[in-house]
């Protein structure tokens, strides 16, 4: 017999469950059911009770805290810190990541992992706009490097204030109330907001358009030297004037910041600042299923008319960039087609697939390019397509995956440009200029480099030829 006291609790017990499971099921509908309005047939609602497990499991950490390391291969002050804001599409970012580092070596003082936003064009900011650095970066190999800590350990350590402003352009006052609030952290900005003022360096200077500085520890301390402990770096990018250099060879096993040569010292983060390695392993899973580890060329198109070729649209543009933009705005399929098929032919091995790289908002500009390479040789070219069905059955239950998918495609692309046979490039790209660096002697034998060349550059080569050859 049961109880009337036992059957309430019971019934209340069921009743919760109910409650439970209803409200799990809706936050995670509400998780899952991420509208993205691209090309390509996502699954609507990802089953998160599905069979099949997800094949990388734990790429995000919660607590990034755990990558403090006490004996990276440069120490720095772990009392002083460096928090940039980053801007603009991933690969500008990752530029503006790589600059702060340098500085901050130079200042002696510790990086704090800023916030990482979505590009623009990405529709996928329902949820939020930024993404985890752990995305981005190779988190672990960058901790092998330098000490950094998160922006809740800076927040505490600095009671939530920045008293310094390392400033890479002029900012005004509502500049940093929008830093303030995406932060969280107070920038006092005068008198009036908090009594205190963080000052801005370099000190009593003007500039029309972006502070420059040398990579010398001088000029960098004559920047920006300061005991303040809190300094804030807004906006990196190419404000050092520093030749970039490919790391080669073996990884250095120490660094000494009194001998090491400037350029070198820039190779070396960019060589701790790698691509993740869920997007290294789904990359290797893309060659070596769709593009069965053979040869194959790889091609970026960046020049998609929603977003690069909004500079185009804008008035006064410079020289340089308006003869660049009409050499795009020229261009049909056919001309690319034709550019693929003749460097194909120009390469001693065979090669028979082709990987064509390109905002997915190109995609049926790059499908048309696909059907008349296709028609005319015996080249196979694969696409986001190919590598969206391939996910679409191998990862569907990685919503880590998902959620970020625009992001991860992106920089997974990348992956597969920098592991090709040739690269062609398109110049005026971050996203480009990036794989160059990644395309090291250690991964491509020195001889396929030579290969490598611009989109544009090889149009006009291949025009050329045809010209030379109806004239004789
Ligand atoms: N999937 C994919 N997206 C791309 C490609 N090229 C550009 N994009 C998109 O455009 C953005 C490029 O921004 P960014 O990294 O700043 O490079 P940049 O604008 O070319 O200098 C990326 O984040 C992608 O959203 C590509 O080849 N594949
Ligand atoms: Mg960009």
């Amino acid at each position: 017999m049961i109880s009337s006291a036992s059957l309430r609790s019971l019934t209340f017990f069921l009743l919760t469950l109910v409650v439970f499971t209803c409200s799990f099921i809706n936050r995670h509908e509400k998780l899952f059911n991420v509208e993205i309005q691209t090309n390509f047939q996502l699954p609507k609602r990802l089953n998160f009770l599905t069979k099949n497990q997800c094949p990388i499991k734990d790429v995000l950490h919660k607590d990034l805290s755990v990558f403090y390391n006490k004996n990276p291969l440069i120490n720095l002050n772990r009392r002083r810190y460096i928090l940039p804001y980053l801007r603009n599409g991933p690969n500008n970012q990752l530029i503006g990541l790589r600059e702060t580092i340098y500085v901050a070596i130079r200042l002696n003082r510790t990086l704090v992992l800023p916030l990482f936003f979505k590009h623009s064009s990405d529709n996928q900011t329902q949820l939020t706009n930024t993404i985890s650095s752990e995305h981005r970066i190779d988190i672990h190999e960058m901790a092998q490097l330098i000490p950094f800590v998160t922006l809740d350990q800076f927040r505490q350590s600095c009671n939530g204030q920045i008293d310094a402003v390392f400033r890479t352009r002029e900012f005004e006052v509502k500049d940093y109330e929008r830093f303030a609030e995406v932060l969280n952290v107070k920038i006092p900005t005068g008198d009036g907001i908090s009594g205190k003022h963080a000052t801005e360096y370099p000190i009593n200077q003007k500039t029309e358009r972006f502070f420059m500085f040398p990579p010398t520890k001088q000029e960098i301390n004559k920047m920006f030297g300061t005991t303040a402990l809190c300094a804030f770096h807004p906006y990196p990018f190419r404000n050092l004037r520093i030749k970039e250099v490919k790391p080669i060879g073996p990884p250095p096993t120490q660094i000494d910041l009194s001998s090491a040569p400037d350029e070198a010292l820039y190779s070396a983060i960019i060589r701790y600042t790698k691509l993740p390695r869920h997007v290294k392993r789904m990359s290797a899973e893309i060659i070596s299923t769709i593009l069965h580890d053979d040869f194959y060329l790889s091609l970026h198109w960046r020049f998609d008319h929603i977003d690069w070729q909004k500079r185009c649209r804008q008035t006064n543009i410079p020289a340089a960039r308006r003869e660049r933009c009409n050499a795009v705005l020229d261009l049909e399929p056919d001309n690319i087609a034709q550019a693929i098929v003749t460097k194909v032919n120009d390469i001693n091995d065979v090669i028979n697939y082709v990987y064509i790289a390109s905002p997915i908002a190109e995609s049926g500009f790059v499908q048309e390019v696909r059907n008349i390479v296709e028609n005319n040789s015996h080249l196979k070219v694969v696409t986001y397509l190919d590598v969206m069905s391939l996910w679409k059955t191998r990862y569907e239950s990685c919503d880590w995956l998902w959620r970020d998918v625009n992001d991860l495609l992106s920089s997974t692309e990348m992956e597969i440009c920098a592991r090709s046979r040739t690269f062609i490039r398109s110049t005026a790209s971050t996203w480009s200029g990036n794989v160059l660096h990644m395309r090291t002697s250690d991964v491509i034998p020195q001889e396929y480099l030579r290969h490598d060349t611009d989109i544009l550059n090889l149009i006009q080569t291949v025009r050329k030829q045809k010209n030379d050859k109806k004239i004789s």
